[in-house]
């Protein structure tokens, strides 16, 4: 289990109701919220903590829905460590000042192997012979925060700000899963923790995808998108970006009867933080050595960045008597790994369109080899971030890998200039189509405004084709430029009606020795017509991808088939009803509303469901939304559905299934022995059905009194 795996959770945990009665007592309900919290934490713990969960995900979001009845129905029994409660903190005013009560220091560093050595040496002269060891610990390349419990349960989370004083980020830090909300170890009084947040290098490059696609600029590395994430005004947005902690360190530990720092790392996880597992106790210098030189040349494999080791002496007694100095502790060392940076010359900026009219510049260097691989460009984003980086054409830059897989151009080095370089400016106009651009109010991106820009339809087939869309193998650059060229092919539904003749006579652009022009041929032809065959029956999600909606990626596609699992379904659904869905705002809801409105696109839609390309995901899941707006509760035992056959009917015709009866119930299902909720419903005077009545719905797809 990967920690991308989260967000998955992430999403069942939101969605739905119980299927459970609600306790009838407020006693009962306390008692059975207290044993679901306890069961929580320790799913939470199993999954954020030690990526080792013991129950599968429907199993979790059980019990999440449960407690989620019972506290809906009970709100004073809502307590602030509920695994309920990690967002839904008012939203944060900027952030208040926190005094540290301990300074929090930073490392001296070691920048080889000969400065690691010294330090050793001098380590070595202080313990005069006594026995004693190390601990080597990875260094976390994120964002540091200081985690404040009182009695046990969380207080506060502050960053490091200067040291001294940090910014109190409590609502935040509660969005970050694997910080317990409560401890698993006795901790009466105080206590404080500290450790990193971080986030993984594949999480990374997906935000900055998203960033991209909503005209939000990048972040430039991990570190920068924790720390940012960090420092969201709203906790939800912290709680929707993949963020992970490692926490290694007990403030003032002796008190808590601590003696070393491998005791201190044993009590933190058995507290219920996430304590990164490459650790080494290492008895002597030498084995200090050597596990530095295998963290170098292990960093590329962690799923996450780091940018050297720490090593500290172990026992707190020799620590004490080390000391600090006035910036950093003598008892611990930051060996930094030589950096992964280059220097080269930038010989150009080139802009490119995007299919949604984006232009992007980018830098063209001389080719250089960072982390295992050459490159020779690197997005700069936007016209403000080059102005940031203040790169003129003809200087030296540096780069780098970005979460060890995107190129980076850091920054000039300006005193290797001669005054030959020149100073770039953002195009006025499409490098493709010559039409004017603009750049939309707060909007970080410029755009190409002509819908029919052929760099934005080129770009808009190959994501049609991509990985992540409709998957058709063979389609690529080349051979898409080439259908476009010879007018085969001008939107993604033209792809459906190519004859295997059509591909085989498509000129490559290639030449043989004669002279004469290379074709496709039939082989290749066949394998192509084959996934495009075979692209006809994707999910509705890889469609709706596909389309490049704007701000719809692989994520709110799956979130909106989720809620209309037919083209018509979305279709017919007002922005309103869009802006509704959990994880759709209005910005997506307006574009989503505005594309399945423009005639152009509907007509596209339509030529690729006559060529049979599939619209909706089940055969049930495309009846129309007769029940949409209507919220139902279902209550007592069912004789001819289970609870989930019966949920799953209602919301394919658009209902909403709830887990306890309010004013805006529209109908209680009733089956045998039904319990408090139907005492709710007649007190409220809530519409109650039989499960023939149910049955009668469910068969004809009209309301109930529809049919009567
Ligand atoms: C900073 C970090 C420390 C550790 C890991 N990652 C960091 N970024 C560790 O001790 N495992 S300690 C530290 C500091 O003291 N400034």
């Amino acid at each position: 289990m990967t920690l991308g795996d989260a967000s998955r959770r992430d999403e069942v945990r939101k969605s739905g109701a119980s299927g459970l009665p609600v306790p009838d007592t407020q006693d009962g309900a306390r008692e059975r919220a207290g044993r679901l919290r306890q069961e929580i934490d320790h799913h939470n713990w199993r999954y954020y903590a030690l990526d080792a969960p013991e129950v599968s995900d429907a199993a979790y979001d059980a019990l999440v829905r449960e407690l989620t009845a019972i506290e809906a129905a009970y709100p004073g029994l809502v307590t602030p460590d509920s695994p309920t409660q990690r967002v839904g903190a008012p939203l944060s005013q900027g952030f208040a000042a926190i005094t540290h009560a301990q300074r929090m220091y930073s490392l001296d560093n070691a920048m080889d192997a000969a400065e690691l050595d010294a330090w050793l040496e001098r380590i070595e002269r202080e313990a005069d012979g006594r026995p004693h060891g190390y601990v080597c610990e990875l260094k976390i390349d994120g964002s540091s925060i200081a985690l404040t419990y009182a009695d046990g349960v969380l207080l506060r989370g502050a960053t490091r700000g200067d040291g001294m004083t940090g910014e109190d980020v409590t609502a935040n830090v509660r969005a970050v899963k694997s910080v317990p909300l409560r401890l698993m170890v006795e901790a009466p009084g105080e206590l404080e923790v500290r450790g990193e947040v971080y986030m993984p290098k594949t999480s990374f490059v997906r935000l900055n995808e998203e960033q991209d696609e909503a005209g939000q600029p990048a972040f430039a590395n991990p570190r920068n998108a924790a720390a940012g994430s960090l420092r969201q005004k709203d906790p939800s947005v912290t709680a929707s970006r993949d963020l992970s902690t490692f926490v290694y360190q007990v403030v003032d530990p002796v008190s808590r009867g601590l003696t070393s720092q491998r005791e201190a790392l044993e009590w933190l996880r058995q507290a219920g933080f996430r304590v990164n597992p490459d650790i080494e106790y290492c008895p002597t210098p030498e084995a200090v050595r050597a596990f530095c030189v295998r963290a170098v040349e292990r960093r590329c494999e962690l799923p996450y960045e780091i940018d050297g080791v720490v090593v500290k002496v172990d026992s707190f007694a020799l620590q004490d008597e080390l000391g600090f100095t006035s910036k950093a502790p003598r008892w611990a060392i930051a060996f930094k790994f030589p950096p992964e940076e280059k220097t080269t010359r930038l010989l150009d900026i080139g802009v490119s369109v995007g299919r949604t009219g984006a232009i992007t510049p980018f830098a063209i260097f001389e080719p250089v080899s960072v982390a295992g691989s050459t490159i020779a460009r690197a997005t700069l984003h936007n016209a403000d971030e080059v102005a940031r980086k203040g790169v003129l054409i003809g200087d030296t830059i540096v780069v780098r890998k970005a979460g060890d897989v995107i190129p980076e151009v850091v920054g000039p080095v300006e005193r290797l200039r001669d005054g030959s370089e020149r100073a770039w400016t953002m195009p006025e106009t499409c490098p493709s189509c010559g039409a004017p651009t603009w750049r939309p109010e707060g909007e970080a991106v410029r755009r190409c405004t002509n819908v029919a820009c052929p760099a934005q339809r080129h770009e808009r087939l190959l994501h049609w084709a991509s990985r992540g869309a409709m998957d058709i193998d063979g389609l690529g650059e080349e051979i898409m430029a080439r259908l476009e060229d010879g007018g085969l092919v001008s939107d993604v539904a033209d792809l459906y009606v190519l004859s295997p003749d059509h591909l085989s006579a498509l000129d490559t652009g290639r030449m043989r020795k004669d002279g004469s022009a290379i074709t496709l041929g039939e082989t290749m032809a066949a394998k192509i017509a084959a996934s495009i065959e075979a692209s006809k029956d994707r999910p509705l999600a890889r469609l709706l991808f596909g389309l490049g909606i704007r701000h719809v990626g692989a994520t709110v596609a799956e979130v909106l088939t989720a809620a209309y699992p037919s083209l018509d379904a979305l279709a017919a659904a007002s922005e309103a009803d869009l802006a509704a869905v959990e994880g759709v705002g209005p910005r997506i809801a307006a574009s989503v509303r505005a594309f399945l409105t423009n005639p152009d696109n509907l007509a596209v839609l339509e030529r690729l469901r006559a060529a049979g390309v599939r619209t909706a995901d089940e055969a049930g899941a495309s009846r129309p939304q007769t029940l949409a707006g209507t919220t139902w509760v279902l209550t007592g035992a069912l004789a001819h559905y289970s609870r989930e056959e019966a949920t799953a009917a209602l919301k394919a015709l658009g209902a909403k299934v709830t887990g306890s009866v309010s004013a805006r119930t529209s109908f209680v299902v009733v089956g045998a022995d039904p319990g408090s909720k139907y005492d709710k419903a007649r007190e409220l005077g809530v519409p109650v059905l039989s499960e023939d009545e149910l049955a009668a719905t469910i068969e004809s797809g009209q309301p109930p009194g529809a049919t009567a």
